[in-house]
């Protein structure tokens, strides 16, 4: 029988990233498809029919597909020199669920299936969830085929490239319309589980969060042969602003900003930049303390913009309030777990997309650390198998 580390220790190597340690597989790259294809033989030889929906989400059906399935699953995708267990740890626990399910003898009274869905961490088309949300129509799939990587490959490209059809990519009610209960299942991404000391935990909620891209342009020129009076240097806003995202985080309780990428054009090292690219994450309890935020930082970086010389411009890239998960399957979960904490998240998951459609619900495993989005992100055998153990009591509960 299979375990969940085994099976991760299967696609230890798809993807790693030598310069950055931990991996990279972003998606519809080559280490991300490798990892597709991966999970759909390992799916076949349990026996699961497997399609492809319109968006690239993977499903894999044990039984005929059909409504009020009960799904789980997570997405194969990763962070630039992500963890091994982020997305990956849901996907091998369900395959390993399986496995106990039927060495139980179990036989499913509902269709049931497990989903891998595309892009979760927007990695390389900068939106997060992009396949929950085209599948949900949380985004417009003409936005979303205009979307690009950082070479100019649109994801209409690489999905055709992929074998899809970008006309196609959108909502899809026929793929969703069939689910009755979505449970992902996930590594914790923070320390809740192992202060209290338990192996397994079920989510509440996820904090209301985004991304915003801003571009400040200044003028190029010659870092030896330019005074400092006649700059106009973009790179000097774009570090008002990443101290100003800690100075604002810093005022709203439990809100969080983060400047985890900037980009100055052209990037020499003898050369004041004419551009500087850079991409907010923030994140808070509810709406109003997250555009508090934001709002904080814009300001001063439109000020810090203008004492420069410099112009600025903001997209939002992405956001999502707050998710509540639905209390009565959360409730009805901690019913068949047993007491095991309930825990709110920082994090952003696919289930916090679903959410918004269907009754969704979150298990967490514990992560030693609590340190993810990076090579260090761990979780032991035991807790892996403890995972495997919950969900299959949990797929039981509702499959059964
Ligand atoms: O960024 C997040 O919160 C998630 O890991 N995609
Ligand atoms: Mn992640
Ligand atoms: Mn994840």
């Amino acid at each position: 029988m299979s375990t969940a580390d085994g099976l991760l220790a299967a696609i230890d190597g798809v993807g790693a990233d030598r310069r950055r340690g931990g991996f990279s597989r972003h998606g519809f790259d080559r280490a991300e498809l490798e990892l597709r294809e991966w999970f759909v033989g390992e799916a076949e030889r349990r026996g699961l029919a497997v399609r492809t929906d319109r968006n690239g989400n993977v499903w894999a059906w044990w039984g005929a597909p059909g409504p009020d399935a009960v799904v789980t699953g997570s997405h194969l995708d990763s962070v630039p020199g992500g963890g091994a267990f982020d997305g990956p740890l849901g996907v091998t626990t369900a395959l390993a669920a399986v496995d106990l399910l039927r060495a139980n003898w179990f036989v499913p009274a509902r269709p049931l299936a497990i989903v891998v869905f595309a892009e979760e961490e927007g990695g390389r088309f900068g939106v997060p969830c992009l396949g929950s949300r085209l599948l949900t129509g949380a985004i417009d799939p003409d936005a979303a085929r205009r979307l690009t990587d950082a070479d100019g490959v649109s994801l209409a490209e690489a999905v055709a490239e992929a074998g899809l059809q970008p006309a196609r990519l959108g909502r899809d009610d026929e793929a969703l319309g069939l689910v009755g209960r979505f449970v992902e299942l996930h590594v914790e991404q923070g320390r809740g589980l192992v202060d209290l000391g338990a192996p397994v935990g079920l989510a509440s909620s996820i904090l209301a969060h985004g991304r915003w891209r801003f571009r400040f342009t200044g003028e190029g020129n010659h870092a030896g042969a330019t005074l400092i009076g006649d700059r106009r240097d973009p790179m000097l806003p774009a570090s008002a602003l990443v101290l100003a995202a800690r100075r604002a985080a810093s005022g709203v309780d439990g809100a969080r900003a983060t400047v985890g990428r900037l980009v100055p054009n052209p990037g020499g090292a003898n050369v004041i930049a004419s551009t500087v690219d850079l991409w907010l994450d923030a994140r808070a309890g509810d709406d109003a303390g997250t555009r508090a935020v934001v709002g904080e930082i814009s300001a001063a970086a439109v000020s810090a913009a203008a004492d420069e010389g410099c112009t600025v411009a903001v997209t939002e890239e992405s956001y999502g309030d707050t998710v509540h998960f639905d209390a009565a399957l959360r409730d009805e979960l901690s019913g068949v777990l047993g007491d095991v904490p309930v825990l709110a998240t920082g994090a952003g998951h696919d289930a916090g997309i679903l959410a918004a459609r269907v009754p969704t619900a979150m298990l967490f495993v514990r992560n030693p650390t609590g340190v993810s989005h990076a090579p260090a992100e761990h979780a032991e055998a035991a807790d892996c198998t403890a995972g495997v153990v919950a969900l299959a009591t949990v797929l039981e509960r509702l499959a059964g």
